[in-house]
């Protein structure tokens, strides 16, 4: 049997899953199944760190599995799990939070950010989230994490506590490394053109948005070069966010076709929208229609989850006996 190094990553079922999302994470999880072990998290403990719906749990689980599975997750070759499934990830956190200062999380940006988007909230949980997802890597002896750039801190902080481990109680966990696409997928900027696009700040074109919602918020919403403000204005395609976004979707030909109409002004904003348009409903439609066949399938849905939380359970598990014997904790076995 080939040994094949594992890799783990995530995404938590906080909302509806958006192209940010797509291009920074899911994309790339797709390819790497082939030649890696793979597991692939829903990280429902983690989306309990901000305020949420009870009742619409379960269906943003259910979201989330049929977004992976619509984009090219194959079961038969990844494990689709479920975080709260395998509680050995909540075990691990605990070990790995006693070897990590508590500075390190202070630090950490992510952290800072959330804390100030939810000042009312910033509870234990969010403060603990980053040695949650080194549990989460580390429990599986993954060797990378395919995320989007704004992870990056996070993986820094997995390799660092690894390494703490390591050093006090021998060699035992790999410091994962961070994949992360080259280029625009790695940042997704939302359609207001400023930060992020992110669930929590509904700036986003979500997976299962109905075409004609899609050419609505990129015709409505979606920020272009602000001094362009007549159809006439001469246009600067490297301060617009419609012309990042054609980076990602659009051919080169298309690239340098709206870059030359744009400079000149030749064509509009909504003609250059149209196309970028085009290009997105090419790339969801077909996602569209797995969703609505696995949607109308749901058991089978819960059956892959339930499956690939067995199988990773069993991972966790033979790893949670190792690191209990490597810390002494084996009084009763
Ligand atoms: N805009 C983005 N561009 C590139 N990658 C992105 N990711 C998220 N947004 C972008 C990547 O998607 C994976 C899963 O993200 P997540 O669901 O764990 O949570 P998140 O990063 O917090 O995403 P959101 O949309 O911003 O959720 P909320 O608003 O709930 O916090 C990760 O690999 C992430 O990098």
């Amino acid at each position: 049997m080939v040994n094949k190094e594992r890799i783990f990553s995530g995404i938590q079922p906080s909302g509806r899953l958006h192209i940010g999302n797509y291009l920074g994470a899911i994309s790339q999880f797709v390819p790497l199944q082939d030649t890696y072990d793979t597991v692939f998290g829903i990280v429902d403990l983690h989306a309990m760190t901000q305020l949420y719906e009870k009742a619409g749990m379960s269906e943003r689980i259910t979201n989330a599995a049929v977004n992976y599975l619509a984009c090219g997750l194959d079961p038969e070759k990844a494990i689709l799990m479920l975080q709260s499934g395998v509680p050995e990830h909540t075990e691990l956190a605990w070990i790995l939070a006693t070897v990590t200062p508590l500075p390190w999380i202070q630090r950490v940006p992510t952290f800072k950010e959330k804390a100030r988007h939810q000042p009312d909230n910033v509870n234990m949980g969010l403060f603990n989230y980053p040695v949650l997802m080194a549990a989460d890597i580390l429990i599986y002896k993954s060797v990378a994490v395919p995320v989007g750039e704004d992870q990056r801190p996070h993986l820094e902080l997995t390799r660092e506590i690894a390494r703490t481990f390591n050093t006090r109680f021998g060699d035992f966990f790999p410091e994962p490394a961070e994949i992360i696409s080259t280029g625009e997928g790695a940042r997704v900027i939302g359609l207001n053109g400023k930060n992020r696009m992110s669930k929590s700040l509904d700036n986003c074109i979500y997976l299962d948005d109905e075409p004609d919602v899609i050419r609505e918020k990129i015709a409505k919403q979606g920020v272009t070069d602000p001094a362009r403000v007549k159809r006439t204005d001469a246009g600067n395609p490297s301060i617009c966010n419609i012309f990042t976004w054609h980076k990602l979707f659009s051919t080169k030909e298309e690239q340098a076709y709206c870059a030359k109409e744009c400079r000149r002004a030749g064509f509009g904003c909504l003609d250059c929208k149209a196309i970028l348009t085009k290009n997105i409903l090419e790339l969801l439609v077909p996602i569209q229609e797995r969703q609505k066949e696995l949607m109308a399938d749901l058991n089978k849905v819960k059956e892959i989850i339930r499956d690939g939380t067995n199988r990773a359970r069993k991972i966790a598990q033979e790893t949670m006996k190792e690191i209990r014997d490597i810390t002494g904790l084996t009084y009763l076995s």
